[in-house]
């Protein structure tokens, strides 16, 4: 079995990492075709949201730490630069919604990996650890720039320095998460956020996407023109003359992603 699938359905493009008996670790074979099928996802036209999952009880253990100290492995200097930060820089800069659906427990690179998506829902047993300084590491895959984003940097810094393990309830209370559904519910939920996403203006949610990106570290002035921008490249779009359309026309919109 390929160590990623890929099924694409409704527009949603849904990426399972699936190493389940390592709790789907990364090895560099794995971190190259996650890789690959997101440019392929970049690419298609039919892809208009990705959705990252994992296969069997956990959604990533992180790096494979076999492979550390794998004589025959790619080494230290290899792992960030070509397995984890393409990973991640994709997951920002590709032009379409990212949900990260954390189906189990989340570690490491693993954790940072689905922080760095749009929206990460989790399901009631999931949980989230910055496990790195248990190993003598630093967090990397944009661990200490996400992070302290999403949750403060207070938190943060107690996170990444002491490793705890934090459950799908706490991470929603932190605001580390958007979301949390029950275990039997938690595939239909997110598969519901994920097509819902899919159907929505694309063009739109990648120029908000983008904006975010810069107001991590643009002065507000800054923002506002790169706002003014974004916002005339979206008023140029198909999908916003369809909105006003149908709120005119009081229907629902048919919105094509252009
Ligand atoms: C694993 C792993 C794993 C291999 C579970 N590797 N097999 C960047 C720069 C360069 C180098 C290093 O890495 C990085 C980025 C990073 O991600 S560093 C952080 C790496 N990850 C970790 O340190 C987490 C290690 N794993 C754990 O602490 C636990 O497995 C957690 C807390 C995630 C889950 O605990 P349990 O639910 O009790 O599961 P388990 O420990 O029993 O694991 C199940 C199996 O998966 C087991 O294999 P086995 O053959 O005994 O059944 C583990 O050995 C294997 N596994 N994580 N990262």
């Amino acid at each position: 079995m390929p160590s990623v699938l890929l099924h694409i359905e409704n527009a949603v493009a849904t990426i399972t990492l699936n190493r389940p008996d390592k709790l789907n670790a990364f090895n560099r074979e794995m971190a190259l075709l996650l890789q690959s099928i997101l440019d392929d996802c970049a690419q298609s036209p039919g892809v208009r949201c990705i959705c990252l999952t994992g296969a069997g009880k956990g959604f990533s253990a992180g790096q494979d730490l076999a492979e550390v100290v794998d004589p025959e492995g790619p080494g230290m200097q290899k792992i960030l630069s070509e397995h984890y930060n393409p990973v991640i820089t994709r997951i920002r800069n590709i032009p379409k919604p990212f949900v990260a659906a954390v189906n189990g427990v989340a570690a490491g690179a693993g954790a940072n990996i689905a922080l760095a998506c749009d929206i990460v829902v989790a399901t009631a047993s999931a949980s989230f650890i910055q496990a790195f300084s248990k190993i003598g590491l630093i967090p990397d895959s944009g661990g200490t720039f996400h992070l302290p984003r999403l949750i403060g940097f207070q938190k943060a810094s107690a996170l990444m320095m002491l490793g705890d393990k934090v459950n799908a309830a706490e991470a929603l209370e932190m605001g580390m998460i958007y979301k949390m559904f029950a275990d039997d519910v938690f595939a239909a939920e997110y598969n519901q956020i994920a097509t819902t996403l899919a159907m929505m203006p694309t063009k739109a949610l990648a120029h908000i996407k983008h904006a975010l990106n810069h107001s991590a570290t643009n002065s507000l002035e800054d923002q506002l023109l790169l706002e003014d921008r974004y916002q005339q490249k979206a008023a140029a779009t198909h999908d916003f003359k369809e909105g006003v359309q149908a709120f005119l026309e009081k229907r629902l919109p048919q919105f094509k992603g252009e």
